[in-house]
């Protein structure tokens, strides 16, 4: 098999750019990984077809059925290649302080010296595709540019959705234009260096994995997996990792947030932002129902805002995916009509089980399984099997632009004015179903409290309780408590036209160990109680911990929830309170010096607010 001709020239006479650095930069890249050709993706259908007709071939995906399913595909991956690896993430800064006690850190000339050798020749027998994108809508000043360099079609197609990817993106990168370069291989040459060749498998990958992120060069390395964040650069590589550290440059804020756009029965507008750890049904916020009479929601965003301050002050978000790759197990009609909606065509579906007509089906998608499918792993489930018939962490990429409540403010550059921000995490005690910080600073605190259960996409024990500050602690590119810090500033910088901030919890549960409050369903309500707040209508009983509902002002109208439910609900309990400081304080210690001074001060505030109640 041949190897493409990488000299800067033969590079150049095929690209679609004249951007000579981008041109020198692919070039290089080729010369190391060596593929037999390379491809410049322009994003159009032709290439979607092309793709999905070759994988298709080559066995990677399965073409549902066009008559359930149109133009949607299925993807099996290798078992050992399910989800994002955290143990093999890292954060390559000059200074291992920088990354902080919650990164990985590996030191940036070891791991040059372990990327040049393990890229040498990575892509032997593969196509090289270069993927230029956009984080964003095309051009927008809050938006951002990359070029992800993969051996991966799956990649491709995937980024095609979660992107604004191809030529349009690859025009804005014009000389000198800044965009973000990511490289990428799945590990799996077909020929090795004496030239030996092996045969393609469907889900190419390898046993060793490196995520890598060097954030004062802005680059992301990642080799060995093709699954999720580990192989689609643009999302929490780029996204969350790589931007957060231009964010704290640039004073803006890249988050691990949901954005919404809520609309109250007198035609009022108000723009919430919220960050959860996975599993605490963020999805289900985004693309919510309300049932209380007159109020909408729109999505604007599932999972990650960029926010900048406008130039009247306030904080604008936008969506700089173009895409939802959300976990398919709990996804239904019932639990989330709209993302179900999203997905009825032009989707990809990863380690989800195919059904005897050609459609896809997972755990909770209908209340009764059907009779016969095949698993995620290719083999016969019926009901009676003794496994789930699809992976815990399986996907699916949809469109956004499909959701239909999708809000128009979704495509404008100028992004939407923050109102609110809420974090939540999934807690069965302490903390109540919905919490207004006293202030921004106080707001910082209680984002950096946050602490859920495990869950299936990371690594590690299902249901062991992790802090997660900020939903951040997979994703903060940098030092957690200086990412405070930057918070912290970001706040100074907003002054009054600061958003405000609210704690959340749906999984309060009673002495019984019962879920207090009723479910995804009814989060309208705490959304209502922020937006009358926000708004001045409504008042709050000022607790140790911040505001809560005043009686009979938060709304549980046709609700199955008693009075002594609700008062459990919104119970704060000074001794359990005290302990959670204890394991704060403990929880901080690991940052030393680098803790923010304001940080620790709201600790002892608590604390003191606490022994004086
Ligand atoms: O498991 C993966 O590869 C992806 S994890 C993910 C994907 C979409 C949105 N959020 C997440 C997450 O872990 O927060
Ligand atoms: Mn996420």
């Amino acid at each position: 098999m041949t190897i493409a001709d990488t000299s800067v020239a033969a590079v150049a006479a095929a690209a679609p750019t004249t951007n000579s650095q981008l041109i020198e930069w692919v070039a290089k890249i080729a010369a190391k990984t060596k593929p037999k050709e390379i491809v410049w993706c322009d994003g159009s259908e032709d290439e979607w077809k092309r793709l999905t007709d070759l994988m298709v071939e080559q066995g990677t995906f399965i073409r549902l059925n066009p008559d359930k399913r149109p133009n949607s595909f299925l993807a099996r991956s290798k078992p050992s290649d399910v989800a994002r690896v955290e143990s093999r993430t890292y954060i390559c800064s000059q200074k291992e302080i920088d990354a902080g006690p919650t990164n990985n850190w590996a030191d940036p000339t070891q791991m040059r010296a372990t990327l040049a050798e393990i890229f040498e020749g990575c892509m032997r027998g593969r196509t090289m595709y270069v993927i230029p994108f956009s984080m964003g809508p095309l051009g927008g000043n809050i938006s951002k540019l990359g070029i992800e360099i993969s051996d991966s079609p799956y990649v491709v197609v995937n980024m095609k959705i979660m992107t604004r990817m191809g030529q349009a993106a690859l025009d804005l990168i014009t000389e000198g234009t800044e965009f973000v370069p990511a490289v990428h291989t799945v590990g799996y040459p077909l020929i090795d260096a004496d030239g030996v060749e092996r045969p393609d498998v469907p889900w190419p990958c390898n046993d060793e994995k490196y995520i890598t992120h060097f954030p004062e060069t802005r680059e992301i390395w990642s080799f060995g997996s093709g699954y999720g964040g580990n192989a689609l650069l643009g999302k929490k590589c780029y996204a969350l990792r790589i931007a957060s550290v231009m964010a704290r440059a640039q004073d803006w804020m890249a988050e691990h947030m949901l954005i919404l756009k809520l609309t109250n029965p007198a035609g009022k507008t108000f723009v919430v932002t919220a960050a959860f750890p996975s599993a605490c049904g963020k999805t289900n916020l985004a693309m919510l129902e309300p049932t209380i009479p007159g109020w909408k929601v729109e999505t604007v965003g599932d999972d990650i805002a960029w926010m900048r301050p406008g130039e009247d002050g306030r904080l604008y978000a936008i969506n700089p995916e173009s895409g939802f790759f959300g976990v398919a197990p709990g996804t239904s009609m019932k639990t989330n009509k709209n993302a179900m909606l999203s997905l009825e065509a032009n989707s990809i579906f990863t380690n989800v089980a195919l059904t005897d007509d050609g459609d896809v089906w997972w755990e909770g998608m209908t209340d009764e399984p059907p009779a016969h499918l095949i698993d995620w792993q290719g083999n016969d489930w019926t009901p009676a099997s003794d496994r789930p018939s699809s992976h815990p962490n399986a996907r699916f990429t949809a469109p956004a632009g499909q959701c239909p409540i999708i809000a128009p403010e979704y495509e404008d550059p100028r992004g939407v004015p923050v109102d609110i921000m809420l974090f939540g995490g999934r807690r069965g005690t302490n903390v109540p179903v919905v919490n207004e910080s006293f202030s921004w600073e106080h707001g910082v605190f209680v984002g950096a409290m946050v602490s859920s259960e495990q869950t299936a996409a990371a690594e590690g024990a299902v249901g062991s309780l992790r802090r997660d500050p900020f939903a951040m602690l997979p994703f903060c590119g940098y030092n957690m408590a200086d990412y405070w810090g930057h918070w912290l500033r970001m706040g100074r910088l907003l002054g009054d036209k600061a958003p405000r901030i609210y704690q959340v919890n749906w999984f309060r549960k009673d002495s019984a160990g019962k879920f207090l409050w009723p479910g995804f369903g009814e989060n309208s309500r705490v959304l209502a109680w922020a937006v009358g707040r926000v708004a001045g209508e409504l008042g709050a009983k000022t607790t140790p911990i911040g505001n809560l509902p005043l009686p009979g002002e938060f709304d549980v109208s046709g609700l199955n929830v008693t009075d002594s439910q609700l008062d459990e609900l919104f119970s704060v309990n000074r001794d359990a309170w005290l302990a959670e400081c204890d394991l704060t304080e403990e929880y901080f210690q690991q940052f030393g010096d680098r803790l923010p001074p304001e940080v620790a001060g709201q600790l002892a505030a608590l604390r003191q607010r606490l022994q004086e109640a």
